[in-house]
């Protein structure tokens, strides 16, 4: 069919899109056809600044020859095994190469395809890794308001986000939430960790007495909440977290999503915050965007509960057709070299307070009501319309990506997190167009 790809779709109604106003979109299409470095190319010719790695997963940037030639060669020379008693040595090796490289004591890595996947994945794990230690009825899962955990079932069951969930029908029995750790009257403007909020984290000993802990299997929470708009944990809350958890036997899931593979200036928020989670779920970064890929890991002691019982036997009914899928795999392993080669996430920690600066010279523009930032993750919150909520943000959005610029935006939350390659011209590039948007919004 088709083979001129720069070319735009005369029918774009089959289509139904994730997550988009389709109706929106359909009537002035925004097409991206090709892209290089940090930047985007549009179907229309323009370059466009990537201000959000992709969806925050292109973290080294787009076009890497390295992950190009290996998903070449590997296509060409196994192009799938399945992973159902039977193997590959791309998964093992990537399995080792993230043990490597993730916090102490995540040994174990169960594949999955997706960050929703890895969320699913590691709430099942945790509910059955109670009913084998002999503590079935810790069945109840725990998230917190406004985190984010993908869009299947049992991520979407301990998201907090209301409009992710109230379409969705009762979802799974048995979940709660603990408070968010918004708090603008007192953390507005902070650069990094904010000052206020450790005491949020009491709110889990709130849900523990109300429903015991003897029924709770696990907590999940993402160690900086991206999607809602971007909140950073207070100083001393995730150690908190981990100190009620612990006492009371249940498992902690950090979701790293977004913060995984270099965005905070570490490999892992766990490892950044100094806080040793149970299980840890990734995507996004892992394969640099290219092809779809997600993990779980784990700690010995959680895979070590599962390998009892007849050694014939399977340990975990649980798995998919693409876990650990030889492509991915090949995706993932380049990734890293990547990753390890250009000293991104170093690239990361260095411009971070230059990016700090950058990102705080906007305060004082109109509507802008808190601005907030860590590593390579910036936010500005925008006043909403009274009465038309998300409506400014979205004007943002378009009137950046017409001038040549792609910026993410959710509420009236402008998010930003640039491929990690970024060097000190793009952020005065960056700045200067949402300045000028910013300035010329009403
Ligand atoms: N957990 C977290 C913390 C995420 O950020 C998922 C799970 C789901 O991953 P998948 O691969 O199934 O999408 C995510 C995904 C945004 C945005 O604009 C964020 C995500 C996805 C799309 C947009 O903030 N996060
Ligand atoms: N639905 C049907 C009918 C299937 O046969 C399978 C897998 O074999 C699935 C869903 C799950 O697909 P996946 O393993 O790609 O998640």
């Amino acid at each position: 069919m088709a083979s001129d790809r720069s070319a735009v779709p005369n029918d774009l109604s089959a289509f139904w899109m994730p997550f988009t106003a389709n109706r929106q979109f359909k009537k002035a299409p925004r097409m991206l056809v090709s892209a290089e470095g940090m930047y985007y190319k549009t179907a229309d010719g323009r370059e466009v600044l990537d201000g959000t790695a992709g969806l925050w997963c292109c973290n080294a940037g787009h076009s890497k020859p390295k992950i190009i030639e290996a998903v070449r060669k590997q296509v060409a020379e196994l192009d799938y095994a399945p992973a159902f008693q039977i193997g590959h040595p791309n998964a093992f090796e990537l399995a080792n190469r993230l043990v490597d490289m993730a916090p102490e004591g995540m040994e174990h890595v169960f594949f999955a395809n997706s960050g929703s996947e890895s969320v699913d994945t590691a709430l099942k794990i945790a509910i059955a890794y109670h009913r084998a230690r002999g503590e079935g009825q810790r069945t109840r899962l725990i998230g917190r308001e406004r985190d984010y955990h993908g869009v299947n079932f049992g991520g979407t069951s301990v998201c907090g986000i209301g409009i992710d969930r109230l379409f969705f029908g009762p979802l799974l029995p048995g979940t709660d939430h603990i408070r968010d750790t918004h708090m603008p009257e007192k953390n507005a403007f902070t650069r990094g960790q904010p000052e206020h909020g450790v005491e949020r984290a009491e709110d889990m000993e709130r849900l523990i007495s109300l429903h015991g802990a003897d029924t709770i299997a696990a907590l999940i929470v993402e160690p900086m909440a991206g999607s809602t708009g971007v909140l950073f944990p207070p100083k001393g809350y995730l150690q908190r977290l981990r100190e009620i958890c612990t006492k009371h036997g249940i498992l902690l899931i950090f979701d790293e999503v977004i913060t995984g593979f270099g965005r905070l200036g570490a490999s892992f928020a766990a490892e950044l915050f100094g806080v040793k989670p149970d299980m840890i779920t990734c995507a996004k970064g892992l394969t640099n965007g290219t092809i779809p890929m997600g993990a779980v890991l784990t700690t010995a002691d959680m895979y070590d509960t599962f390998m009892t019982g007849p050694e014939h036997m399977i340990e975990l009914f649980h798995g998919y057709t693409y876990s650990g899928n030889p492509i991915a795999s090949a995706a993932g392993l380049a990734t890293l070299e990547t990753y390890r080669e250009e000293g991104l996430f170093e690239n990361a920690a260095a411009l971070a307070p230059y990016w700090e600066d950058a990102l705080h010279s906007l305060k004082g523009l109109p509507h802008v009501i808190d601005i907030r930032n860590m590593g390579l993750i910036g936010a500005i919150e925008l006043e909403p319309i009274p009465g038309e909520p998300t409506k400014r943000a979205f004007t943002a959005f378009l009137k950046a990506f017409e001038k040549g610029l792609l910026i993410r935006t959710t509420g009236d939350i402008i998010a930003l997190s640039p491929p990690l390659l970024i060097t000190k011209a793009q952020p005065d590039k960056l700045f200067g167009k949402l300045r000028h948007v910013l300035t010329n919004l009403d």
